[in-house]
């Protein structure tokens, strides 16, 4: 009888860790489901490439952002990012903060491509 127990807990034991990993499974694959937008920005005041890594560096150290191109040609910012780490206004202060003049253009929703 305490055998047969023992056999059952262990049992109930494994049905709970798949149930488990089967969870933590659903989770990342929500995680990796997660959409990106990507906003375009005019930027002005960038006059060579040393203008456009400068940006694209900063903001490629913002926690939610994906990728970031600067071209002093088209005076313009194209940035992907997570919209719920990450808002436009706060890629518009960053660009600022290094002296340029930044204001939102438009914003995509990746998977409405
Ligand atoms: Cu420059």
């Amino acid at each position: 009888m305490k055998r047969q127990l023992s056999v059952g807990a262990i049992a109930l034991v494994l049905v709970l860790a798949t149930l488990h990993l089967g969870g933590v499974r659903i989770t990342l694959a929500s995680e990796g489901d997660k959409s990106t937008v990507t906003s375009t920005f005019a930027v002005e005041g960038m006059t060579c490439g040393g203008c456009e890594a400068a940006i694209e560096i900063k903001l490629r150290k913002i926690d939610g952002v994906g990728s970031a191109e600067a071209s002093h040609e088209k005076g313009s910012a194209v940035v992907r990012y997570d919209p719920t780490k990450v808002t436009p206004d706060q890629i518009v202060s960053e660009i600022e903060e290094l002296g340029y003049k930044a204001k939102l253009v438009e914003t995509q929703s990746r998977d409405r491509r």
